[in-house]
Formats: C-alpha cells, structure tokens, sequence
C-alpha cells in the first residue's frame, strides 16, 4: 500500500482516538505530541499504548526494502567499523542503568531473539513490509538495570546528518517495553545492508520511519531530554518540527 504524506499525517493523528479535529492546529499539535506534554495527555486518554503493531505473512514482505535518508554515515570512524566487518563496533548502554553495558555484535546476536514481518511508514510517503530480528530492547534495560530516575531512551547513530549533528532519537519506557521494541540485526534473513542501517537499528513498530534510528552506536536512558541535541527529543524533531510521538 502506498501511502500519502497527508493520509499519513491524518493517519497518525486519527490513530490517536478522537484527537483528530485536535490535531489540525499546529499548536496543539505541538502541545500534545511534542515529549514534554505527551504523557500527561496520553494518560487521561484512552489510547492503548501496549497493542501490537499488525504483523504480515512471509509471502507479503516487500522485494525491496529502499533506504532513506543516510544511506551510508561515511565517516572515518564508521568506514574503518565497515572494513572490519563490525567486529570492533560496541553498542554502549549507558545513563541512568545501574550497570553499563558495552556489547558487541556477537554478543547481540548470542541474546534471545525476536522475528516479526512489519510495514515501515515512513512520513515521505512510501511503506515497505520487512522481516526483522534483534533482541527486545527489554532485555538490554533489564541486563543494564535500568534506574527508577530514567524517563526516556535515547538512541545515539553514527551518522553527522551535517555541521557535526548526529541523527539521534527517543522513545519513552512504554515504548522502549513494548515487546516489538528491538535492536535489529537483520533484515530479510540478511545481516543488515548499510543502506538499511547497519550493524543495528531501532524498529519500535508503532512509530513512524524516523523513530527508526539506524546506525545505532549507544543507548542512553535519561530522566528528561531537554540537554539532548536541540531538546525536543530527536533530530528530525530538532530541526523541522516532527512530532516526537509518531504513532501510527
Ligand atoms: N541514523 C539514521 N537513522 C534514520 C534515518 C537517518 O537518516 N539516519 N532516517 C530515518 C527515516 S526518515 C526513515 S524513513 C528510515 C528509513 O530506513 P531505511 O533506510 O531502512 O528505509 O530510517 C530512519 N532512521
Ligand atoms: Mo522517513
């Protein structure tokens, strides 16, 4: 299904029950979806936060699945991680965790896995099905203990999307619970192409394309994203006013 930058902007705030008409203003859009405000509104309404995303049958996963944005972050550092076919890459888990965590690939792929066939909207206007696996983010928090202070996750990417800003995003913990939040590995029984972020990506499947972080370097759990990049919690947030909340 081909998706229209408009049905999905409408999508995106119909899914979000009976805020629509709300959500034509930009100020209250602002107000309701941006990190600060989502939480207090989402608690009084009646969204169910922890609902499955639909899950597709082998047989409808799309023949490509395009990359967007970074197709390849480029950078020296990355490069000489690329050549060494990621064998010196390390996820690092950090922030509020009583126990930080540096984990290599291998240890990654060593941990209880997760499979799921999900679309992937992305805000542009186009949906590809894939198969990913990773390990649920679940089980990093949990192995990193992650501290009662801690509010968000922040996903930290290899890539400088300009002027040395790395793309960046962040969830919040019902989100970074959920069991289709994972750190995937590979994409259609193949370790993940470079296009398609390698060595791992986020896939938090009730979100939009640019929660997707690919290139992911660290994860950070924080009590408030205000310090982080220009504050509102991601870098297509930051610079041209996404909503934080992408839900779908
Ligand atoms: N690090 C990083 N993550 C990113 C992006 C990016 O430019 N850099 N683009 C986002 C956008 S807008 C989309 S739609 C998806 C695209 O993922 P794909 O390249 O695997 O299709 O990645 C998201 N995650
Ligand atoms: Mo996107």
């Amino acid at each position: 299904m081909i998706l229209t930058r408009r049905t999905l902007l409408l999508g995106a705030s119909a899914a979000l029950a009976g805020c629509d008409r709300l959500g034509r203003s930009d100020t209250v859009r602002e107000a309701l979806f941006s990190a600060d405000n989502f939480h207090k509104w989402a608690q009084r309404s009646l969204m169910t936060r922890d609902a499955l995303a639909q899950e597709f049958r082998p047989d409808q996963v799309s023949p490509l699945f395009r990359a967007n944005g970074t197709a390849n972050p480029n950078t020296p550092a990355y490069k000489a991680l690329w050549r060494g076919n990621f064998a010196d890459w390390r996820l690092s888990v950090t922030g509020l965790v009583e126990r930080p965590l540096s984990l290599s690939l291998a240890q990654l792929r060593a941990l209880p896995h997760r499979e799921q066939i999900t679309r992937h909207d992305c805000v542009e206007g186009w949906s590809a099905i894939g198969k990913w696996r990773g390990v649920p983010l679940k089980t990093l928090l949990d192995g990193a203990q992650l501290s009662d202070r801690a509010h968000y996750i922040v996903f930290r990417c290899a890539d400088d999307m300009g002027g040395g800003r790395p793309y960046y995003e962040s969830i919040d913990l019902i989100d970074a619970f959920h069991p289709q939040t994972i750190l995937a590995f590979a994409l259609n029984d193949q370790p993940l192409s470079v296009a398609n972020g390698a060595p791992l990506r986020l896939r938090v499947e009730r979100q939009l394309g640019y929660k997707q972080a690919k290139y992911l370097m660290g994860i950070e759990a924080v009590a408030t994203l205000a310090p982080i990049g220009g504050g509102k919690g991601g870098f297509w947030e930051d610079y041209a006013g996404y909503d934080w909340y992408a839900g779908i």
